[in-house]
């Protein structure tokens, strides 16, 4: 392995009981017959796990010398559970902490959604989630525990490996993480099982009869844990067991006189120092680890934690066991691989020990046998990733044609336009109920609350009260078999859901169609990591960013206007994100979305801003399919084509319609004829450009291909303005693909709580600004004169000293 690139192996040498224990008796694959268990692995965990998936055969002994080498020929291991780098392995990306514990209730809490909605059968499949001690300080770790217990999801395990250490110390040095742990479930409702003690420890327990070892073991913090754990016997023996003599007694030689039966004598036979060292912890013991988790599987009505005590490094002797530098402990010496063989008793000598890259035992030996014959028994390997659902069938044309054709001049707004697809979408007989729409207390603000009546809100136990507005015709409606997830005012919870039903496809085999819509300022900016993990985890489906906007969005202010997530969503690479103004340029994606991925099988999501201004959605001009879906197309062109004055104007969004604004102005003010050109996706351009550079870069030799921004506009004469309503990198990012310079306007700032009017004007992308940009673009091409623009500017009312919105 090169030098350095590492990989930290003491956190599954604390796991690898935990670990082994799940992996022969309880996590049982996934096939046809039965959906089996899910598992979150802790990501750091990851080379126990393919070490395990070597024994199986499932992984080279190439792969392994390669982990954390992905790009080396034959293929390599990704440093962590990554489903996106190795799809037939990983399921749950898992090594940002904090994620995986709430992903995993509510992937709990969506097998529920699904067997009560009669979508799968009833199994007793269980969630596992594994979490490091350390991982629960995450706030999304214990945020959702409630809701676990609240649903009574038996079908949650939780295995917290409670090794008291997390990178740089002690988890709780002064405290006692376990007992915290403990507090915090069991207050949530949880069953708690806590895993504290080996079975070496049960004759000295039972000896005890005072509860004296109990109480000792309640008195110490976790620092002077960690410091008896990798101590001598004899320094176990005199500050644990040495603080009382009485508790000294119960590891020490007795005399003949203080028994009365001889036989007793046998039973508490003296302790040496070695023996004292070796008394294991619940963690390392198989049959306490077991009982735990039979307890847990078995256990009725509530969500189980299994609060494991073990040791950091477990096995790496000196130099690694339960130190504070354990956790960056990435290879063992040659004496130190020694001891782990002799301690482990691997049958290796000396030298193979140390040369011998990898051990594997032989095929026919009792130990590959039993392993191979254990996962037979549970059903195949664990972790497997596969696609088991099959493609949806029709197009769902008539499903979206209506939207083509425009509103009539009725002033509806994009939001409204997307809940009026929904409910079309949501009667369909083939994807109808494969739709899962999730809100996180947003329904009523983006004008959902009539599917509240028609398909439910999702309750695990139904109505148990009449709603105050039960005489209304929109009333607050739960059913076991509701269809909405109506997840509370959590964005992250909200998210774990969309996940979920976004996996289902390969998870459960069902295509779940999730559509997540939000107040677009909390996605990206707030669960950004969430939405990552979900691209990781090739999750499908649509994020709708509602009340979109920094100007569109009027009142709310800084915290609300968002003029940032069209350019939070460049860096996550199979994100379709787009800027709609229109409803058939909506309608265009999110038919054309369904089919890329639930027909198509691609690995892509979306992410669309809609809005809440209303005004009247123009019928679609002509067959502009593709360039809707590329990220830009020419809406509207200049009445009058001859004009001397020529200029193209970009507008995306609510912005779009500022641009049609600035069009007629331009017109008949100026005599300036402007194409007007709706941009989708600043995205898609970008990328489309980046990838024809690259293509003409990597072959010289052969005809250059031609940027779609570039093929787009190779006719289109005159200066170039664009307007959105994020920030102005959007339209510069893909300029240098324009056949001229471009003027850009955006909304690069703080919002301020305002109407939509002032806020375009002090953003300064109105109609106004967008004309003085082409005014003054056209008087730098020496088009028209000074004196032109200046009147421009008094005439249009513009402040040409007014603070720049971008630090005012
Ligand atoms: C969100 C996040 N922050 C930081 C890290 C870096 N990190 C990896 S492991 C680790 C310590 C983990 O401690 P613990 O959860 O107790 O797990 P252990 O290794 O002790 O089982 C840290 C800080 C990370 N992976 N994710
Ligand atoms: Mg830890």
């Amino acid at each position: 392995m090169e030098h350095n690139i590492g990989g930290h192996i003491s956190t599954y040498a604390s796991a690898a009981t935990l670990y082994e224990v799940g992996f022969n008796h309880f996590f049982r694959a996934r096939s046809e017959e039965f959906e089996g268990d899910t598992v979150y692995f802790q990501g750091h965990a990851s080379p126990g796990i393919y070490a395990r998936a070597f024994l199986e055969g499932r992984i080279s002994a190439q792969q392994l010398e390669n982990f954390r080498r992905e790009l080396k020929p034959g293929g390599g291991l990704s440093s962590y559970p990554h489903p996106w780098l190795m799809p037939d392995f990983w399921e749950f990306p898992t090594v940002s902490m904090g994620l995986s514990p709430l992903m995993a209730i509510y992937q709990a809490r969506f097998n529920r959604y699904l067997e009560d909605r009669g979508m799968k059968p009833v199994t007793d499949a269980k969630v596992w989630a594994f979490l490091g001690d350390g991982e629960t300080d995450e706030p999304e770790s214990l945020g959702a525990i409630t809701l676990a217990s609240r649903e009574k999801l038996d079908n949650l395990i939780f295995v917290v490996n409670c090794n008291l250490q997390r990178l740089d110390g002690p988890v709780r040095g002064n405290g006692q993480i376990i007992q915290e742990l403990e507090s915090a479930f069991r207050g949530a409702g949880w069953n708690v099982i806590k895993v504290l003690w080996g079975s070496e420890w049960d004759p000295i327990l039972e000896r005890d009869t005072e509860g004296l070892l109990v109480k000792r073991m309640g008195e110490l913090v976790d620092g002077e844990y960690q410091k008896l754990v990798v101590s001598s016997g004899a320094y176990v023996r005199e500050h644990f067991f040495g603080s009382d003599p009485r508790l000294l007694q119960l590891v020490e030689p007795m005399s003949d006189e203080s028994w009365s039966d001889p036989r007793l004598l046998q039973l508490v036979e003296p302790m040496s120092d070695e023996s004292l060292r070796r008394l294991r912890l619940g963690g390392h013991d198989p049959r306490k680890v077991y009982a735990a988790y039979k307890a847990a599987v078995e256990q009725k009505g509530k969500p189980t934690v299994i609060l494991a005590r073990t040791i950091k490094g477990y096995g790496l002797g000196e130099a690694g066991e339960g130190k504070n530098v354990t956790h960056q402990q990435k290879k063992l010496n040659e004496d130190e691989l020694r001891e782990f063989r002799s301690r482990f008793g691997i049958p290796l000598n000396d030298e193979d020990c140390i040369e011998v890259p990898f051990y594997r035992p032989a095929e026919d030996s009792v130990e590959i046998q039993y392993l191979r014959a254990r996962r037979e028994a549970l059903g195949g390997y664990v972790p497997t990733r596969s696609i088991r659902s099959k493609p949806i069938m029709a197009d769902h044309d008539e499903l979206f044609k209506e939207f083509h054709e425009g509103s009539e001049g009725r002033e509806v707004s994009t939001t409204m336009a997307f809940v009026q697809m929904l409910r079309k979408m949501l009667k369909d007989p083939e994807i109808g109920k494969l739709i899962v729409p999730i809100v996180p207390d947003e329904a009523r603000t983006f004008g959902m609350e009539s599917l509240f009546r028609t398909v439910g809100i999702y309750s695990s136990i139904g109505q148990k009260y009449e709603p105050v507005d039960v005489n209304t015709l929109l009333y607050y409606k739960e059913a076991k078999d509701g269809q909405i997830l109506e997840e509370g005012i959590t964005e992250a919870g909200s998210m774990a859901s969309f996940i979920a039903a976004g996996s289902a496809y390969a998870t459960h085999g069902i295509n779940m169609i999730p559509f997540f819509i939000y107040y677009s300022m909390f996605g990206f900016q707030r669960i950004g990591d969430f939405i990552w993990a979900a691209a990781d985890m090739r999750t499908r489906g649509f994020l709708l960013g509602g009340t979109a906007g920094r100007t569109t969005l009027s009142g709310e202010g800084l915290q609300h206007q968002d003029g940032n997530s069209q350019v939070l969503a460049l860096p996550v690479p199979n994100i379709k994100a787009y800027d709609p103004a229109f409803a058939f340029e909506l309608a265009v994606i999110i038919q054309d979305g369904i089919r890329r991925m639930y027909k198509d099988g691609e690995s892509i999501f979306y992410y669309l801003t809609v809005m809440n201004e209303p005004y009247a959605m123009p019928a679609m001009p002509g067959d502009v399919k593709e360039g809707i879906l590329k990220g830009m197309y020419c809406f509207r062109r200049a009445a009058n084509g001859k004009s001397k004055l020529r200029a193209q104007l970009f507008g995306s969004g609510a912005i779009l319609n500022e641009a049609l604004r600035a069009q007629e102005i331009l017109e008949t003010k100026y005599g300036v004829a402007a194409d007007v050109w709706s941009v989708t996706s600043y995205k898609e351009l970008y990328n489309d450009g980046n990838e024809t550079e690259r293509w003409n870069r990597l072959h010289a030799g052969e005809k250059p291909r031609v940027p779609y921004v570039t093929k787009s506009l190779a006719d289109a004469p005159g200066v170039l303005v664009a307007a959105s309503d994020y920030l102005k990198t959007l339209p510069n990012m893909i300029s240098k693909w324009m056949p001229r310079r471009l003027a850009s306007l955006g909304t690069d700032g703080f919002g301020r709580s305002e109407g939509r009017t002032s806020l375009r004007d002090f953003f300064e992308v109105d109609a106004r600004f967008i004309t003085v940009a082409t005014l003054h673009e056209l008087f730098v091409d020496g088009k028209i004169e000074r004196t032109v623009l200046d009147k421009a500017i008094k005439d249009l009312g513009v402040n040409a000293d007014k603070p720049n919105p971008v630090i005012s």
